[in-house]
């Protein structure tokens, strides 16, 4: 315990410095301010060591508060597992990150934070996918149960995904997840609002969480045992936040005036604080129960058993500095006066700041007890799982369909194989199951659950086409309607060779409208580079009467910009099944040779896959599947007709505008001209090729050429390009940049419209006839109906 008491205050001196050191000492080159976090990083000193130092076991993951990252850093630099070079470049190039990164720092980050609330929910939906894993007969269990802790800002429970993450934990009996809640309450603005602990402990409650309250330190149940101390606690526990802070900040003598004005003459309490020095009075007042050691390991070890449990720990925000307490203090910085005081006070010589053992009494002892720290005894904790073999498209039928409906067929194949890609697919979905047609796969291979549910229907022998039988060995895991709460699941799903070992395959369905609700989630499972399939239908205005508000117009632009997430928008059933195939490959490759900057980036890397599909029903071309085709649909566009050398128009179309544009090449060309048609699959992988092959020209590679440069080079000069999608314009509009075609871009702008399909493109400009139109504006001299 002296130990983890001794390594608390090297870390709070070494994030402390870290940060000093960043902004103060290290050039700066352009003026920026480098920033970090001391008063938060002090707030967790104590909480993170006796975690990290004593209780956490190689399986646990972790999620740390984001601006405690300079004492994470400091800690993991004690424990062998961070360099110097990396602390003395944090927050520069290269150095160690500003937020821990499960990608982008090299210490053992579990689970990366930054956008508050994310990493906190995270931690709910990694011990529900530690549930699913293990309860497969496939899994291996040899290795322990892990607990998933999440180390909370108090204001981090403002944000709404905590609480929608707890009303689903709940429904699917949650366990081992621990939230150590830093409760200085202070936010980034200011202190916090009184009374607010009995609502988050309540909430809690509600959910049927272990509360553990960690108010007192020892020094203060010390005092309170005095004649008088009991005084002294309901002081306490009366004082606003505001005033606690405040005093917090001004030191002992004036925690002694005040005091002293307000119960110094109530009997033996006076005694009680003359006992004490100034010095030691403000240090009783700041031994709240987050900062004492021993109190936070009793209790941690105390905390038996699986059921979820939180820890509200009472801290001061930027405890043992200057910066204490001070309502301002999130983004404050000690002055060089006050850190070279710290450095005094930590028996730091100048010039020795960085040394882990510098200035300790038993600097040989820590060093054999650092050696001997239970998280540290298994090696790396990053796990890894081999890659599950694909099983080739699965193809049926030509008839008209749409590709919603040859997703639930696909999947449907799939089940109905006795693959290893089946048994490792999760699929999981916001209550929209059924209506994205994931019903197939759930009839065959059911729902999860740690234990057996009967289909009550079924039994009453009520007719439905679902099955709704919940199983351990069921594969699908069913979501209330919380999108924010399907991002962090398939986060957590597409972590789990990494996190538990075990690979799965996860499928997640919604509404496409529907990403921008939970687009931060998203962008965070992306961030920690999680692998998933992402399949969002209906989309665009095609759903016609299912509704204006349900309309999505921005999706295939999201899909383009968003890192770590390949985008298709499949026209045709076989180009889907060509493409789930190749994306359960694509998902899982963890390659890192450099990628051809001429192609698409990711290639090699891998990562996740969005499929934005379709409810309309439409024509499907009769063709088989050769290499060129199945090459132009992965690289993101083939020729539908392609030009010849008196080609005047070329139709650019992606996804469920296919048939329109068929419709309209055929009508120009019933006029006598000479039109291509340009089938996209990836807009994205088009873009990204684009880009990587004009960077690698300007590092020099004359040769090289992206797949849509080689598909345009056919297209004479003077042809015009119309692009059209059932989304935004922009998404195909750069076409026209690539070799410098004259181009119209068709598309949908505006939102809300119900009507037909008909109707609506008719409305927008994005049908057949909207085409012929652009294209005759191509020919001068002839009008529109000439
Ligand atoms: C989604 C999101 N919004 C805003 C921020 C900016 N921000 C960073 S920390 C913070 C306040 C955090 O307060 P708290 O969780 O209490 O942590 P403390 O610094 O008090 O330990 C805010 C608003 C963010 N990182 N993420
Ligand atoms: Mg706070």
């Amino acid at each position: 315990m002296w130990y983890i008491e001794a390594l608390t205050k090297k870390a709070l001196w070494l994030s402390n410095w870290m940060i000093h050191h960043a902004n103060h000492i290290r050039p700066n080159v352009d003026g920026v301010k480098v920033g970090g976090h001391q008063a938060s990083s002090a707030s967790m000193a104590a909480i993170m060591s006796a975690l990290y130092f004593g209780v956490l076991r190689p399986e646990d993951r972790v999620a740390v508060k984001p601006h405690a990252a300079p004492v994470f850093h400091a800690i993991q630099y004690l424990l062998g597992k961070q360099t110097l070079e990396k602390l003395i470049n944090f927050r520069a190039f290269g150095g160690a990150q500003s937020y821990p990164s499960r990608t982008k720092d090299t210490d053992d980050v579990d689970i990366s934070t930054g956008s508050v609330g994310l990493g906190v929910a995270f931690t709910a939906f990694a011990s529900l996918i530690q549930d699913y894993v293990r309860a497969k007969s496939w899994a291996d269990t040899s290795r322990p149960e892990g607990r998933m802790v999440a180390l909370v800002g108090d204001a981090e429970l403002d944000e709404g995904n905590v609480y929608e993450c707890l009303l689903e934990g709940w429904k699917h009996g949650l366990r081992n997840t621990w939230w150590v809640i830093d409760y200085n309450r202070q936010s980034l603005d200011g202190v916090v609002r009184e009374g607010l602990y009995d609502r988050i402990e309540a909430i809690f409650r509600a959910f049927d969480w272990n509360v553990v309250t960690l108010k007192y330190g020892a020094l203060q149940q010390e005092a309170f045992a005095e004649p008088g101390g009991e005084r002294l606690k309901a002081w306490i526990d009366a004082a606003p936040n505001a005033l606690y802070s405040a005093l917090m900040f001004r030191g002992g003598a004036a925690w002694r005036e005040r005091l002293s004005d307000e119960i110094g003459d109530q009997g033996p309490v006076g005694a009680l604080l003359a006992r004490r020095s100034d010095a030691e009075l403000a240090e009783l007042m700041a031994n709240l129960g987050g900062h004492c050691v021993p109190s936070l390991l009793e209790q941690f070890e105390a905390a038996q058993g699986d059921k979820p449990t939180v820890f509200i720990a009472y801290t001061v925000k930027g405890w043992a500095t200057p910066l204490a307490g001070h309502k301002d203090n999130h983004a404050g910085q000690m002055t060089s006066a006050q850190i070279e005081q710290l450095r005094q006070s930590m028996n730091v010589r100048e010039g020795h700041e960085w040394e882990p053992l510098e200035g300790m009494t038993d600097p040989r002892g820590i060093n054999d007890f650092l050696g001997e720290v239970p998280f540290n005894a298994a090696g790396s904790r990053r796990l890894t799982s081999p890659q599950v073999a694909t099983i080739g498209p699965q193809f049926f039928g030509s008839g008209p369909t749409s590709t919603q409906a040859a997703f639930g067929r696909i999947l449907d194949a799939i089940a109905k194989t006795d693959s290893d890609l089946a048994r490792r697919i999760v699929t999981t979905s916001p209550d929209v199951t059924v209506s994205t047609n994931l019903g197939p796969w759930v009839n065959r291979r059911n729902l999860f659950a740690r234990s057996e549910v009967a289909d009550v229907f079924q039994r009453e022998a009520i007719p439905s086409t679902q099955k709704w039988r919940f199983a351990p060995d069921g594969q699908h895991m069913e979501l209330g309607i919380a999108e924010m709460n399907l991002f962090l699941m398939l986060g957590a799903a597409g972590l789990s060779h990494s996190l538990f070992g075990e690979r799965l395959l996860p499928i997640g369905t919604l509404y496409d409208p529907f990403i921008s609700r939970g687009l931060d989630a998203l962008n965070y499972a992306c961030y920690q580079d999680a692998r998933f399939l992402l399949v969002a239908t209906p989309s665009g205005v095609s759903l016609a009467g299912e509704g204006g508000a349900h309309q999505s117009i921005a999706s295939p632009l999201i899909g383009m910009a968003q890192d770590g997430l390949a985008s298709f928008e499949p026209a045709f059933a076989d180009e889907l099944s060509v493409i789930m195939d190749w994306a359960f490959d694509y998902m899982q490759r963890q390659g890192d040779a450099r990628p051809d900057l001429a192609d698409w980036p990711r290639d090699v890397t891998g990562g996740s896959v969005y499929l934005r599909l379709s409810t309309r029903t439409i024509e499907q071309p009769t063709r088989t599947m050769d290499k060129a085709l199945f090459d132009g649909i992965i690289r993101g566009a083939y020729w539908l007709k392609p030009p010849t050398p008196q080609c005047e128009v070329v139709i650019a179309y992606q996804g469920v505008l296919a048939n329109e544009a068929i419709e309209a090449a055929a009508r120009i060309g019933g006029d006598r001209r000479n039109v291509a048609v340009l089938a996209v699959t990836s807009a994205d992988r088009l873009n990204a090729g684009w880009h990587g092959a004009q960077r690698a020209r300007l590092h020099g590679d004359s040769e090289a050429r992206s797949h849509i440069e080689t598909l345009l080079a056919d297209v004479p000069n003077r042809a015009g390009l119309i692009t059209a999608i059932d989304g935004h314009p922009a998404t195909l509009g750069w076409l026209g940049s690539v070799l410098g075609h004259r181009t119209v871009t068709l598309g949908v702008e505006h939102f809300g419209q119900t009507g037909t399909v008909n109707d609506l493109y008719a409305h927008f400009g994005i049908d057949a006839a909207a085409m012929t139109a652009a294209a005759r504006s191509f020919m001068p001299g002839r009008t529109a109906n000439a």
